[in-house]
């Protein structure tokens, strides 16, 4: 028979409050501990118990209160873009947009309108990890004076799917399998590959999707886009097409997969982090706002459908007029109450701006407000107060679940003659719908004009770089791997040959599979467009250090002048600097003075980094010959392209870590090399390298 050990019974009633050190009471200045209806509480550690052992009560009430809000501590996540980051800021434009739009946020130059925006992944849960290969949402609500516009987009400019009735179709597919509950935030699986393989209007997204742009260094570093065309609308009513681009002012970067990979397991929170971070150091993430305007004359010269969101408009053809910056300098004050409960619509829009008859925009008029409701429990979301209008909010809308205010007076109807000051509709400044002939036949079908699936997939992957392009074959080949129905995989490969020849041959010898090809024929044979510089991430890149992290690793007797002067010179090149050394204790430079740091060896590796820097003494580095850690920490930032400055000191390691010299290798003896190492450390990666480290596949 089991045995009840007793516990030695507390003597005293403040012995019965252990641990005594984590109890905290309040003073006389300081705040109660209250429930819910305001009951003060006078013992937060103990249910009420007959007698110190026995049995808990029903009647503690406190306790149930607290249990009970526990257990609804969670809404139904997101269905899409459950895992997210949000930030507050402001939208501040550069010049009045009045000659295109009346939008009341675009005129002032020196009105700042208040903003939240949020970025997310788009296939794993709330819990899933922010690096694997996906989308990034990148959501802004505008908290404008003539109420909220929401701007809902990604952070690729095409989608998957041109009608929204293959939303639920393709989301399945990517979400993880229902019957086996795995794989999570990954699109490397049978049920997706299945989808796309026989969706040939996603193969222009899906070029996009194996590509850097899904596995972004930072959030800070992502471009934008709305993706769908909109409308413009002037004062004088004319209206044009638009485009939306948010561009980031230090510039857009990737991490390369192998990062993406250890990043994951070693800090799932690692774009989250990173976000928090920069805001809480003042290094305040700034996006451009971009516009690409066009007439219908413009539109009916593309080779395309502007309706078609599987397309993009080359900005070599209409280029963006920047119109402003944005800029998130405020961490959110709670999570849950402000990105979680952020409600995003499409609808959400405002006089001046309008919305176009692309099919997949039309669905998302529809699905946004649609699932805030099952979300947020009811159609009173827009009191929470992160979705509040910062402008006046009033109509004869009541009641209803979460109803919040307390609307007063008799009169709920409009028109009415009892309350002479409530709310009239106003033609002069009110929402209005451009007026746009509509005449048809009433039918469900794919224009025409949708049907070339293939030459703007074709124009992005030439518009790469050759490393980007060898990224997008790995992509295809570590993804298709892990489709073990090998028809699908022949079909994507088919796929592949009408996309490009080359990219093709490539993949499927990636893969092993070499003649194994389905022919796919094409519905509209895709044509050779002219190469769109903007579209690669390299083609572009900046050039710079400012917003990136340098990991210095250090060890006991490092030289501290030294140190003082690369510290100097980073942070003028705004840079973010991380310590690392053997333990997280710290370590003593050759001044004697012991510095603290911000990682230990094992819990900082490189890849957290952009660029590195040895700073060692000589037995320091002997000692850190033993350590695998050391050797795995220089060899993944050799693997990772990256540049390493090192002092001579630092060689043993750079050796038994099998880094071969080349010019991201850059030896720092004094303050004079350092212009050597940050010249070459703007220049980010050193792709030369790359092929010479690992094969595609
Ligand atoms: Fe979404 N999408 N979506 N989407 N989407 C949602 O709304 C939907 C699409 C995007 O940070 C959901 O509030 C349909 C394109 C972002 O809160 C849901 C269709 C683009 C976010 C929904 C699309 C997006 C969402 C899930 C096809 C880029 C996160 C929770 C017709 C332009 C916003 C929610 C945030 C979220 C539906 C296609 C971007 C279910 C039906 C295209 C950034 O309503």
């Amino acid at each position: 028979m089991a045995t009840h050990k007793k516990t030695p019974r507390p003597t005293t009633p403040e012995q019965a409050k252990l641990p005594a050190e984590t109890h905290q009471t309040a003073s006389e200045s300081q705040v109660v501990l209250t429930t819910n209806q305001g009951l003060p509480i006078s013992d937060n550690q103990n249910s009420l118990k007959v007698g110190e052992r026995g049995p808990v009560l029903l009647e503690d009430f406190i306790l149930r209160e607290k249990i009970t809000h526990f257990d609804h501590e969670r809404i139904p996540e997101r269905i899409v873009h459950a895992r997210g980051s949000g930030a507050h800021g402001y939208f501040q434009p550069y010049e009045s947009q009045a000659d295109v739009t009346k939008a009341k946020f675009l005129q002032d130059p020196k009105k700042r309108t208040e903003v939240f925006a949020r970025f997310s992944t788009v296939a794993g849960g709330a819990g899933s990890v922010d690096l694997p290969r996906d989308v990034r949402g990148f959501a802004v609500k505008f908290y404008t004076e003539e109420g909220n516009f929401d701007l809902v987009g990604n952070n690729i400019p095409v989608f998957f799917i041109q009608d929204a009735m293959k939303f639920p179709d393709v989301i399945h597919a990517v979400k993880m399998e229902p019957d086996r509950g795995f794989p999570q935030a990954a699109s490397a699986h049978a049920t997706f590959w299945d989808f796309i393989s026989l969706t040939p209007e996603s193969m222009h997204m899906v070029m996009w999707a194996m590509s850097d742009r899904a596995i972004p260094r930072s959030l800070r570093m992502i471009e934008g886009f709305g993706v769908h065309t909109f409308r413009l609308i002037n004062e004088q009513g004319e209206s044009r097409f638009v485009k939306f681009h948010w561009r980031p002012t230090i510039g857009a970067s990737a991490v390369v997969w192998d990062e993406a990979v250890k990043i994951s397991g070693a800090d799932p929170d690692f774009h989250r982090r990173d976000l928090w971070e920069a805001i809480d150091r003042g290094d305040f993430p700034e996006w451009e706002l971009g516009l690409q305007i066009f007439d219908e004359k413009t539109a009916a010269s593309l080779d395309f459908d502007v309706l078609d969101p599987t397309k993009l408009i080359p900005e070599e053809i209409v280029p963006l007029r920047m119109v402003g910056k944005m800029v998130l300098n405020r961490n959110p004050d709670n999570h849950f109450a402000e990105t979680e409960q952020v409600a995003f619509c499409p609808s959400h829009i405002v006089p001046g701006i309008g919305f176009s008859d692309d099919p997949l925009l039309q669905g998302r008029l529809f699905s946004y407000l649609d699932t805030q409701l099952s979300r947020l429990g009811g159609p009173n979301f827009h009191q929470i107060p992160i979705n509040a209008p910062r402008c006046p909010m009033r109509n004869f809308q009541r009641d209803g679940l979460r109803q919040m205010d307390v609307p007063k007076g008799r009169v709920a109807y409009e028109p009415n003659s009892l309350e002479p000051q409530a709310p009239r509709e106003c033609p002069m400044h009110g929402f209005r719908t451009p007026p746009e002939p509509v005449d048809g036949t009433k039918l469900r079908k794919r224009a025409e004009t949708f049907a070339d699936h293939y030459s703007q997939a074709r124009m992005f992957f030439r518009s790469m770089t050759p490393p980007e392009q060898n990224h997008i074959a790995s992509a295809l080949a570590f993804e298709l791997a892990h489709v073990e129905i090998k028809p699908i995989r022949r079909k994507m490969l088919g796929h592949l040959k009408n996309i490009d020849t080359a990219l093709h041959d490539t993949v499927a010898a990636a893969l092993g599979m070499e003649g194994q090809t389905e022919e796919v024929s094409p519905a509209v044979t895709p044509r050779d467009l002219p190469a769109s510089q903007s579209l690669s991430l390299l083609a572009k890149d900046p050039a710079t250090l400012k917003g990136r992290k340098v990991g210095i690793l250090l060890s006991d007797g490092f030289d501290s002048t030294l140190l003082a002067s690369i510290r100097s010179t980073l942070k003028k090149e705004r840079a973010a600097i991380a310590l690392i050394a053997p333990k997280i204790g710290g370590a003593t430079g050759s001044d004697g003075v012991h510095l603290e740091v911000d990682f230990a060896l094992s819990g900082g590796p490189s890849f957290f980094f952009d660029t590195v820097i040895l700073l060692l003494s000589e037995s320091g580095c002997a000692e850190l010959l033993e350590e695998a850690a050391a050797v795995n920490w220089v060899r993944d930032a050799f693997g990772h392209l990256k540049v390493i400055g090192h002092v001579p000191a630092a060689l043993p390691l750079l050796d038994a870590s099998a880094v071969v010299a080349d010019e991201g290798i850059v030896p720092i003896t004094g303050r004079k090399d350092l212009t050597t190492y940050i010249a070459a450390a703007r220049g980010g990666r050193r792709w030369e390298r790359e092929p010479k480290l690992r094969s595609i596949g």
